[in-house]
């Protein structure tokens, strides 16, 4: 019997997802997605909030092939805390095709930053979502931002927007380039050209460092699949204003969903409803990642 028993409550990622109508365009990169243990090899983190099923590498390339895309970059989750051995692992042993963005402490020496540079890490994770994480101090963050600008890393920020009030001037503050995580997190039964939101667009907008993932309509929507029509006119908008500071990703495994699990082919075919021309398309899915991730690519 495993240590590592998934919780309860917990769905596991869809074994058999359909094929998607839309076809990603050549070197088309997956951003967002996970991989989880397997426990036994790359035990959870003690500190965890959640325990999920596991989730190797070899799923994750296969998903990718069936997919129709060429590469991934897996994000550390918040199961794994600061322990990065399965996402090296998953890097390490991806061909060149996957890159990484790890969790790190304030401890880390610049002997581990290299190394994680080595095996393919090119962003750190700063996770603000109460119910995944304890805070850590600003001051710390800040601390590992500066540092990492020295490698030419970036910043991933994961919050709620209901928290963002709180963080803007923070996020505002922080000297790399950042990336949102799922638009950070709109409630999308409110009007996309209201407050809350309007509060987000004026981050990117007064920032142009800061980009965003348009990930994650699983996650934000309340009218659900096969379309997710009400996330789309936050994507659409993030997309269509900010072309050059997207990314999207599937978010495989799709940790903490409760309600329901996603058919990862019909989140790819929800691309081209937020993205609605190949121009965009390309953006999104090859040009943007292609810089942020395998910089030494781009002319
Ligand atoms: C996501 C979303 C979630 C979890 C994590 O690191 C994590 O545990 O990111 C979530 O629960 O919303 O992007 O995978």
């Amino acid at each position: 019997m495993s240590n590592f028993t998934m919780d309860p409550n917990w769905l596991c990622f869809d074994p058999a997802p359909t094929k998607p109508t839309f076809r990603p365009p050549p070197h088309a990169v997956d951003a967002h997605c996970h991989v989880f243990g397997p426990g036994d090899s790359f035990p959870y983190a003690p500190e965890r909030k959640y325990t999920p099923c596991d989730a190797p590498k070899e799923l994750l390339w296969k998903l990718r092939e069936f997919l129709g895309f060429e590469r991934n970059v897996i994000v550390q989750a918040t199961c794994h805390g600061a322990d990065n051995r399965a996402l090296v692992d998953a890097l390490v042993n991806s061909n060149g095709r996957a890159r990484g963005v790890a969790t790190v402490r304030p401890s880390v020496t610049d002997a581990e930053l290299q190394a994680l540079h080595a095996a393919g890490v090119r962003g750190v994770r700063f996770n603000f979502v109460k119910r995944l994480v304890d805070a850590a101090p600003r001051d710390s963050m800040l601390a590992i931002a500066e540092r990492v600008a020295a490698l030419n890393w970036h910043v991933v920020i994961y919050f709620e927007a209901a928290d963002l009030p709180e963080y803007f001037d923070f996020f505002s503050a922080l000297p790399v380039t950042v990336v949102v995580d799922h638009m950070g997190r709109p409630d999308v039964t409110r009007d996309p050209d209201g407050p809350e939101f309007g509060l987000f667009l004026r981050l990117l907008r007064e920032n142009p460092n800061i980009w965003s993932k348009v990930s994650c309509p699983e996650r934000l929507s309340q009218s659900g699949p096969p379309q997710y029509t009400d996330v789309v006119p936050f994507a659409r908008r993030i997309v269509e204003e900010f072309p050059d500071r997207v990314l999207w990703g599937t978010d495989w495994p799709h940790p903490n969903l409760k309600s329901h699990m996603p058919d990862d082919g019909l989140l790819v075919d929800h691309i081209p409803a937020i993205a609605r021309t190949e121009t965009l398309q390309r953006k999104l899915l090859v040009d943007n990642p292609l810089k942020l991730y395998w910089p030494e690519e781009v002319r």
